[in-house]
């Protein structure tokens, strides 16, 4: 559709609860395929450039101003791709540079709702292919009547409630190593720091070197200009060394402050994404977290608590996210890994979606 007959007619869109994040769901086919129009579009969609997002959909923060973007897939043993659209709240941006492991709970259900693929009795398993990063993804769910059956007993920190679990490996496709300079620690403005990519590129801290304890709430971080000032030189200087280039205009890498655990868990986390602290931590930042408390070395491997099993609890802002790990290391050293985590999601609601008339 052109940007005029989306603004007189509307597009289809599906509201979604993925994990901890909330977003629109889009099929391609119903969005303009010229990659500018559609972000023209989306930005007018979703009320940005605006801190409140009052003239569109978006929820006025990083975690509910995100757009998915689904269609079947054309690759062998895939049955979906899943685009990932970070939109900008206060700013006219559009970011395809990340993926996101929240709203990738919610592609599952939303491609058998759309009809790409039929329900397979209770349980509905669906091969993603994740474009922003070339990783490969296995959702399972439970289905009944040929439709997601989002009730269950499943419980997530950071969502109120309980929903039907959403099973999520990810890993492969992408032949990247996991710690994309070859080593477990690099210095980055007279930093130690840990350069990891298990499905998100981040930069692991330590919190007692950045003069916080690592256990305050996100809002009093974020309230920390001279915190902020620090971390974004390490963020601009380690961009290029994790192969993203210049990063002053992207999302990634994420900022992950580590400290000792505190309740239980392996390690206790504070995530900047990069500007906003994380109210909890996405599924594929606490995939990289876990991963890098396995590498010896590593910022963070030295303050873990035990590790038993192949699960890692890692400890945010509102609770735990249990992460299971799978880390391996090839004949001549290069370390890879694949995850495995526990997500819910729900439909909020489906409908027409009608962008603002002007910019
Ligand atoms: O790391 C937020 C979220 C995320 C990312 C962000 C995520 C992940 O929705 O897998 O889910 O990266 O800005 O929690």
């Amino acid at each position: 559709p052109s940007v005029a007959a989306a603004v007189r007619n509307g597009i289809r869109c599906m509201l979604m609860r993925g994990g901890t994040s909330k977003g629109a769901y889009f099929l391609a086919a119903d969005l303009p395929s010229d990659p500018a129009v559609r972000d023209d579009l989306l930005l007018r969609i979703m009320g940005s450039p605006d801190p409140r997002q009052i003239d569109g959909i978006g929820g006025a923060h990083p975690l509910t101003s995100k757009v998915a973007v689904v269609s079947r897939s054309a690759a062998p043993d895939i049955d979906v791709d899943y685009l990932f659209l970070q939109i900008g709240v206060d700013a006219a941006t559009v970011g395809d540079a990340q993926t996101c492991g929240n709203l990738l709970a919610g592609i599952g259900p939303f491609a058998v709702e759309r009809g790409l693929l039929p329900a397979t009795g209770e349980r509905t398993t669906v091969r993603i292919r994740l474009l922003n990063t070339g990783d490969i993804a296995t959702a399972e769910f439970p289905t009944v009547d040929g439709r997601p059956d989002y009730d269950g007993d499943a419980v997530i920190d950071g969502v109120p409630g309980t929903a039907s679990a959403i099973e999520l490996e990810v890993g492969g496709g992408a032949d990247k190593p996991l710690l994309p300079t070859g080593h477990p620690s690099d210095e980055v403005d007279g930093h130690t720091v840990t350069l990891i990519d298990n499905g998100m590129p981040v930069v692991l801290l330590r919190a007692e070197e950045f003069g916080v304890d690592g256990s305050e709430p996100p809002a009093a971080l974020e309230a920390d200009d001279e915190l902020a000032g620090r971390i974004e030189r390490v963020r601009l200087g380690a961009g290029p060394l994790m192969g993203l280039g210049d990063v002053a205009a992207q999302t990634v890498p994420k900022m992950i402050l580590l400290s000792p655990p505190r309740d239980g868990g392996a390690i206790s986390t504070r995530a900047f994404i990069p500007a906003r602290v994380h109210t909890a931590i996405g599924v594929l930042m606490a995939a990289s977290v876990a991963a890098a408390l396995r590498i010896p070395g590593t910022v963070g491997h030295d303050m873990a608590g035990p590790l038993t099993g192949d699960e890692t609890v890692v400890e945010h802002p509102s609770g735990t996210f249990p992460s299971r790990v799978n880390v391996t290391r090839d004949a001549d050293g290069t370390w890879r890994a694949t995850s495995f985590s526990l997500r819910t999601a729900r439909k909020l609601f489906d409908g027409t979606v009608f962008p603002r008339p002007r910019r």
